[in-house]
């Protein structure tokens, strides 16, 4: 996962190193601990020796920031992100005094670390979500087609019944041929049980009913698949904001894939402003070399990332952690 990503970004440290090395070269002015009133001269000697330190100015790291923000955008991070991680890093180490024989690559780690979190946000704990809710909690999974809205809805109900709730799965893609059949094949598989209609049936009215089943049942949660559509089709959009209204959705969650980059964060955009999203799942995290879907989706739309799906099987489905996504992508830098 991000392995082309975390490569570069290993490089870029040692670019830093380079950099702000040759600046030192030149000893800084005046740096707080020489000014420390010692009236010795051995003091003075003691300061001059041991307390020599350099101050980090933007000149230094100009050239390896510009290099770091390349790196960012040839990876798929949005622009307004990297220019958002670029200035953080700036800020961060501009004017930072270094001691002499202090690792650079442990401050400019630290530096692109708080950077990464701020724009990662917080993530999205769906456990304790439903704990906090009223039950059913109900969930609308929309976005793209082929992007694996149906799969994440049979890991999502895995992992749910693995943490101990109760879950119905509505079967509201009615439009492709076939879909029924895939989510029925899933939720068979996992011991869930599903709700569905025929082919072509109304999806708002699918989800209803999966919705008073789930009522009448004392179930925990709905996951509520539905047919793939872009934000550009009328008729998809319409009947979309139709089953909003009819199944009352406490989170709409948009699904869209790690591999598409930028586009994704374009997307999940759009539908954000359209029908509505609390939170982002990216699938094919495993697939995906760059990362910059997931750095970009949160900070760009302003809705936390939920999951990474990381694979075809069913426990391929990590809870989305800023902290765990930062030391994937340092971790050999470290
Ligand atoms: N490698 C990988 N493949 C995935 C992941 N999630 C879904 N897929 C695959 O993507 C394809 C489309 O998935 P599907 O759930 O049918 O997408 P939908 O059209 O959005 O419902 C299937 O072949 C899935 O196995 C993932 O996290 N990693
Ligand atoms: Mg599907």
């Amino acid at each position: 996962m991000f392995e082309g990503l975390r490569d570069r970004l290993q490089k870029i440290t040692t670019g830093f190193e380079k950099s702000i090395a040759t600046a030192s070269a030149e000893p800084a002015p005046a740096a707080p601990a020489a000014e420390k009133k010692d009236p010795t001269l051995l003091g003075k000697v003691r300061v001059l020796v041991t307390d020599r330190e350099f101050v980090i100015s933007e000149k230094d790291i100009e050239e390896p920031l510009f290099e770091l923000e390349m790196v960012l955008l040839e990876n798929d991070v949005a622009l307004p992100v990297a220019e958002e991680i670029i200035a953080h890093i700036r800020a961060d180490l501009t004017g930072t005094r270094r001691k002499i024989g202090e690792r650079i690559d442990t401050i400019v780690i630290s530096a692109l670390k708080s950077a990464l979190l701020d724009v990662l946000g917080d993530g999205f704990d769906l456990v304790s979500y439903i704990t906090t809710h009223e039950r059913p909690v109900k969930i609308l999974f929309t976005g793209v087609n082929g992007t694996g809205k149906t799969t994440t809805v049979a890991k999502i109900g895995a992992y749910l019944k693995k943490q101990g709730f109760s879950v119905v799965i509505g079967a509201g893609d009615t439009f492709r041929a076939g879909a029924i059949e895939q989510i029925d094949v899933h939720a068979s598989r996992l011991g869930i049980r599903i709700i569905q209609h025929q082919q072509g049936a109304d999806p708002s009215a699918v989800l209803f009913d999966a919705v008073q089943h789930a009522e009448a049942h004392h179930i925990d949660v709905v996951l509520a698949d539905t047919a793939g559509r872009f934000h550009n089709r009328v008729n998809l959009m319409n009947q979309l904001e139709k089953i909003r209204r009819i199944m009352k959705p406490d989170l709409i969650v948009y699904v869209d894939e790690a591999v598409a980059g930028n586009d994704a964060v374009v997307r999940a955009a759009e539908f954000e402003k359209s029908v509505g999203a609390d939170a982002v799942v990216l699938t094919k995290a495993d697939m995906d070399p760059r990362g910059g879907a997931a750095i970009s989706i949160a900070h760009t739309i302003g809705k936390p990332l939920m999951f990474l799906g990381t694979g075809q099987g069913y426990d391929d489905i990590v809870p989305f952690s800023p902290g765990k996504m930062v030391d994937e992508l340092l971790t050999e830098a470290a």
